[in-house]
């Protein structure tokens, strides 16, 4: 099993990164991390906080020589603006608080954010002792994470990728062909789209809103390629990948839909439209020597992989700290008032595109060794080839 588990608020010292069940000899380096960490850096559209932050993790636990040990990865990133925020985050009592409370108390919550639900069902005054931890800068330490399942998951012949498709309202027209290396292509483009024409006009809609005070949201689509025949299962509703996967997606803030392969549109096709004809395809292992002469399916039948490229498109609303703030209420008096103004980002759709890659490598890290098992990384391809091995003799042979 692979899995994770975060902690850290967005101005407290640091963020972590616990990761539990990377096998043994995996190779590991910090640049490797801090790659990741960078691309979801990037993004025109962003606040001034990502000039402040320079995202890199130490390791704290489980990587020797640059290669894994088996034990729990423990990673931290920590806050430069912390050394901004050391009085309103401290975590022991101060004695100029007595009076007042705490400073930059929120109580003019935000329409859209986990504010006002989070203080009534876990019973705080300060706002901000929710939105602290609900602030996608937790996003960070989730990317530290997917980056060891990419790692992992490239070792064993899997590639990741993204690039956006749609924002505000513009949407990219989508490449004939893509290029091979998806992730190099998109990052060269401030707004992780493949189409500069709708690039031009999306920065001008950015524009547009950051001088109204607005914010705008978007769709990333991500791309596996390499994947073998067979993760998940048919057999049962919590083994299905395509769930696993969803739930995964689904999980990352302010993200409010995930489509696989053709999505919402299957459901307005016939039967003829949408389902990808099948022929054979001698040598073509990881998908058992056939081929899907499509692939509106986007690499899932039945809850498992069938070997073509995992497609998914995930959509992202509009953040929900407005600079021309929305009508609320303040919690302290009860009193209508405009909802509290951070500092924050016009769009972080492209961001979102390589949350949704590291989201997505957890997912297919622990769905691969949930097939093929193993502590060591060489024990784990041994399992893989034998398996494919296997595949190669089947169908056709
Ligand atoms: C965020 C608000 C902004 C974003 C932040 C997410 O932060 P701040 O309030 O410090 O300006 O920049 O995103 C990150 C810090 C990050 O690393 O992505 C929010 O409220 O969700």
């Amino acid at each position: 099993m692979f899995r994770f588990v975060t902690a850290g608020e967005s101005h407290g010292p640091a963020l972590v990164a616990i990761v539990e069940g990377a096998p043994a000899g995996l190779p590991l380096l910090a640049e490797q991390v801090n790659h990741q960490l960078a691309r979801r850096q990037q993004g025109y559209g962003r606040g001034r906080r990502m000039q402040i932050e320079q995202d890199q993790i130490e390791f704290l636990s489980g990587v020797r020589a640059g290669e894994t040990i088996g034990a729990p990865i423990a990673m931290l990133i920590r806050n430069r603006d912390w050394k901004n925020w050391e009085a309103i985050m401290d975590p022991a009592p101060r004695a100029e608080d007595q009076a007042e409370g705490r400073k930059r108390q929120v109580t003019r919550v935000r329409p859209g954010h986990a504010d006002l639900t989070g203080v009534l069902k876990y019973d705080r005054e300060d706002a901000r002792d929710i939105l602290e931890r609900a602030s996608a800068r937790e996003t960070t330490a989730r990317v530290a994470a997917g980056a060891v399942a990419r790692c992992l998951l490239a070792e064993l012949g899997v590639r990741i990728g993204s690039h956006l498709v749609h924002l505000g309202g513009v949407d990219a027209v989508r490449p004939a062909t893509m290029p091979t290396d998806l992730n190099a292509a998109a990052d060269a483009s401030p707004l992780r789209t493949l189409d500069p024409k709708a690039e031009a006009e999306m920065i001008a809609r950015i524009d547009a809103a950051k001088s109204e005070g607005n914010t705008l949201g978007g769709i990333c689509e991500v791309v596996v390629d390499g994947l073998p025949v067979g993760l998940g299962s048919h057999v049962s509703w919590d083994r299905k990948l395509d769930g696993r996967l969803g739930a995964a997606i689904l999980s990352i803030p302010a993200v409010k839909g995930v489509e696989m392969g053709m999505g919402f549109e299957a459901a307005r096709r016939t039967g003829a439209e949408v389902h990808d004809e099948i022929e054979m395809a001698p040598g073509q292992t990881r998908t058992g020597n056939v081929r899907r002469r499509t692939n509106r399916a986007g690499g899932l039948e039945g809850g498992m992989t069938t070997g073509e490229p995992l497609v998914l498109r995930v959509a992202m609303k509009p953040i929900s700290t407005l600079m021309r703030p929305l009508g609320t209420i303040d919690t302290k008096t009860g009193a209508a008032a405009e909802a509290a103004a951070e500092r924050s980002d016009v769009t972080a759709v492209p961001a979102m595109g390589v949350i949704a890659e590291a989201m997505t490598a957890i997912v297919l890290a622990d769905a691969m060794l949930e097939k093929f098992g193993g502590d060591s990384l060489t024990e784990l391809r041994r399992n893989l080839d034998a398996y494919l091995a296997h595949l190669a003799k089947r169908l056709g042979n």
